[in-house]
């Protein structure tokens, strides 16, 4: 791996994972399994699972979402990178935008990093409004801050919880 792509020191990293389509909660099982085996990377930790309205086009199957916790010493662009090779190697197709998909692992934080490139926003332009993302949040760390935003206890109270149904612990 060239240099560029390794940081020197391991960051905490949160990663959004959702999916609709094809079993999604054997997608969100086989996106860990692929986490887990991510060079340069480890302790890798889930919140609880959670079904979710679809946000966008109201046709679709509802979601089953979880965030990821992990530390690792791959760069933001390359970790980027094997987190869309994951998406690919599950058959995800990019179709309309916020449409069904079978596996989304969007990358929601980075240590306490600010980054806005046009191919990667750093916190996850998403995060403070969505349901679905700051309570699995909550459950895997209660005190996390989200850079420029804020505790996520704090953000959550803003959030509604309509059609939000915890399933149960997942790994
Ligand atoms: N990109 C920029 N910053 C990031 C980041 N921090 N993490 C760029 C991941 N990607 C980032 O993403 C489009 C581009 O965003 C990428 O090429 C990358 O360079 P995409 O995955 O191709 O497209 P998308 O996911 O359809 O679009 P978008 O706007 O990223 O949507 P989101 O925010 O990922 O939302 N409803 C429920 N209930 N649960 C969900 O999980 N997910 C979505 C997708 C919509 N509705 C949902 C859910
Ligand atoms: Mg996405």
């Amino acid at each position: 791996m060239a240099t560029a792509e390794l940081l020197a020191y391991r960051v905490e990293v949160f990663i959004g994972g959702g999916s609709n389509l094809e079993q999604p909660e054997q997608q969100l099982r086989s996106a860990f399994r692929a986490l887990q085996a991510l060079p340069e990377s480890g302790e890798l930790r889930c919140s609880s699972l959670y079904r979710t309205p679809p946000m966008g086009p109201p046709a679709q199957p509802d979601f089953l979402n979880v965030v990821f916790r992990m530390v690792t010493r791959l760069a933001p662009q390359r970790l980027l990178q094997a987190l869309q090779a994951i998406e690919h190697a599950q058959g995800r197709v990019r179709g309309e935008r916020w449409g069904a998909r079978t596996l989304d692992l969007d990358l929601l934080l980075f240590g306490d990093l600010v980054l806005q490139t046009p191919d990667l926003q750093i916190p996850h332009p998403g995060i403070a409004h969505r349901a679905f993302v700051l309570y699995p949040l909550l459950d895997i760390a209660p005190d996390l801050s989200v850079p420029g935003l804020g505790k996520v206890a704090a953000l959550i109270a803003d959030i509604s919880t309509e059609g939000l149904v915890k399933v149960g612990n997942f790994c």
